[in-house]
């Protein structure tokens, strides 16, 4: 088989309301067509109806999301493009898709609440021969999930390691020798500005959308820089330096130069016409005032607006000015808990309420508009714990709130302090979860129980509304 002919299709196991077309694939996809593999598909399940029967599929994020006054309503509709869901259920169009492409290798991308979602969607075609390949954030701090299960695991970036195997897949060759594929240790980070422009054709056209501010809106997402230099507890992002610190000696967190983030943008603009950029970088604005000017020279060609996500800390006046001017639509500050010693104690964030205060004056006086991050129901949270997360959430005066529920995941410190303290067991995948469904973990008191960490999540935004509210006349 010549290596331009391997039938290579992606599987990204999704539901419709988990929106916004996934970095992991379009990086991937796009190092693999410039190797040559252009016979590759895609199946994304975001536009089939969700499976109800299962109890690892729950609906609609964003309606849930708005029940609590943290998302806006708003219409899945335009007038340029049918955003509807297709009639057949996605398992059944999943074989089809399979009998009919008659792939060599399926590839899927997995985070540890898909993993479910994927272990259906592989027990629909047990019947056909196929090499199976796994890959993404799950994959990468839970592979011996995979064991037994598929062909090759592939574990941290896939940008080189994937059309590495597929060469030699091509060739009649095996890969179980290679760097990142489970159990070989990772290769070490690579040079992130030799990566092509992510493939957002490979998406379906509707899978570009989104819901924005009540409005559903043409996006895309770019990556600035890979990796976080900071250590949040709750964060796999720590984990990425730490892997690839002990297993390779080399450095996660890397810059993209501004050339190469110039090169995707137009890129992104010519092909599809996108309308906002999620710039999906883990924390825009650690970077030098001389590196911001030279992005801010960059990107105000194009002024394309776009929303990011930063530290409270790193906001400054200056900056915040030249976001707005640049086409900033909104700015997520991870602001995360109410109280300093817990926030360093528990989540990994050190620094004081007032900086969070000032960030989103700052924020405020730029015109930009903001939504404050947090979490509810970390280990160790008491109801007076949590009270702090509203009281200083009611002096931020944010837009907008996006709170969740905490969530251990493999792979980061509070999960491991989780299990150690027998709040979760260590046997346990999260899945796709509703909001509704409560959180994981099992505390005694007189840490949070599940109805109270529940009532919080159900309430914050009412809470600390009404707080600031009683502020404001006070
Ligand atoms: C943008 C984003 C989204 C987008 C796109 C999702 C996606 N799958 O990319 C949207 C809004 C849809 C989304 C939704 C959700 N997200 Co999200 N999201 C992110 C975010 C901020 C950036 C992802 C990104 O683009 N990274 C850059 C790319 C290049 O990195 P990457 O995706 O990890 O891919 C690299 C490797 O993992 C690997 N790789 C990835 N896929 C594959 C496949 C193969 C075959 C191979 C070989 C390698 C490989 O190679 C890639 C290139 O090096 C991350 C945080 C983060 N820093 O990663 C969270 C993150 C991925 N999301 C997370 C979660 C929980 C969710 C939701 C479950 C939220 C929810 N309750 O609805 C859903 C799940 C949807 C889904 N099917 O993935 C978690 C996953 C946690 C975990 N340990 O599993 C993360 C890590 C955030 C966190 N809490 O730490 N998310
Ligand atoms: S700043 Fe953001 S990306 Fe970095 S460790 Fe904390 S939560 Fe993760």
């Amino acid at each position: 088989m010549s290596q331009k002919n391997l039938r290579i299709l992606w599987l990204y196991p999704n539901q419709h309301m988990r929106v916004t077309p996934p970095g992991g694939v379009a990086i991937i996809s796009a190092c693999l067509k410039r190797a040559g593999y252009n016979n590759m598909e895609l199946f994304d399940a975001t536009w089939y109806p969700i499976d109800k029967e299962d109890v690892h599929a729950r609906p609609d994020r964003d309606r849930e999301r708005s029940k609590r006054g943290m998302f806006p309503e708003y219409k899945w509709e335009r007038d340029d493009i049918k955003l509807e869901l297709e009639e057949i259920d996605m398992y059944t169009a999943w074989r089809n898709k399979v009998l009919e492409f008659k792939p060599d290798v399926i590839i899927s991308s997995i985070v540890e609440d898909t993993y479910y979602l994927w272990k259906n969607f592989m027990s629909k075609i047990e019947d056909v021969n196929f090499i199976n390949v796994v890959g993404g954030v799950f994959a990468t701090y839970a592979p011996q999930v995979f064991d037994g299960q598929v062909d090759y695991i592939c574990r941290g970036e896939g940008d080189e390691a994937i059309p590495e195997l597929m060469d030699l897949i091509s060739e009649g060759k095996t890969g179980h020798h290679i760097g990142n594929i489970h159990p070989n240790p990772i290769r070490p980070a690579m040079d992130v500005n030799k990566l092509p422009p992510t493939d957002h054709q490979i998406f379906d056209e509707r899978s570009l959308y989104r819901p924005f501010q009540g409005k559903i809106i043409k996006i895309a997402t770019v990556e600035t820089q890979r990796g976080c230099p900071y250590k949040c507890k709750f964060c796999n992002s720590p984990s990425n330096a730490g892997i690839y610190k002990e297993e390779t000696n080399s450095a996660f967190f890397r810059k993209r130069s501004v050339e190469s983030q110039e090169r995707e943008l137009v890129d992104l603009i010519e092909k599809h016409n996108i309308e906002v950029l999620w710039i999906v970088t883990d924390t825009f604005l650690t970077m030098s005032k001389r590196e911001f000017d030279k992005w801010a020279t960059m990107y105000s060609k194009y002024k394309l607006p776009f929303f990011t996500q930063t530290r409270p800390e790193l906001l400054t006046p200056y900056q915040a000015r030249t976001l707005k001017e640049l086409g900033c639509i909104k700015m997520n500050l991870g602001v995360e808990h109410g109280d300093p010693q817990f926030r360093k104690d528990v989540v990994g964030r050190i620094y004081h309420n007032d900086v969070a205060i000032e960030a989103f004056r700052i924020a405020r006086e730029a015109g930009l508009s903001t939504t404050c991050n947090f979490i509810i129901g970390y280990p160790y949270e008491t109801m007076e714990l949590c009270m702090k997360s509203v009281e200083l959430a009611a002096q931020l005066h944010c837009d907008d709130t996006n709170a969740f529920m905490y969530t251990p995941y493999h792979g980061t410190p509070l999960r491991d302090m989780c299990v150690d303290a027998g709040f979760v067991d260590k046997d346990l995948i999260v899945e796709m979860r509703s909001d509704d469904q409560g959180s994981y973990l099992n505390m005694p008191p007189p840490y949070m129980s599940k109805e109270e960490i529940q009532y919080m999540f159900n309430n914050f935004v009412r809470l600390f509304r009404e707080r600031e509210r009683a502020i404001v006349s006070s």
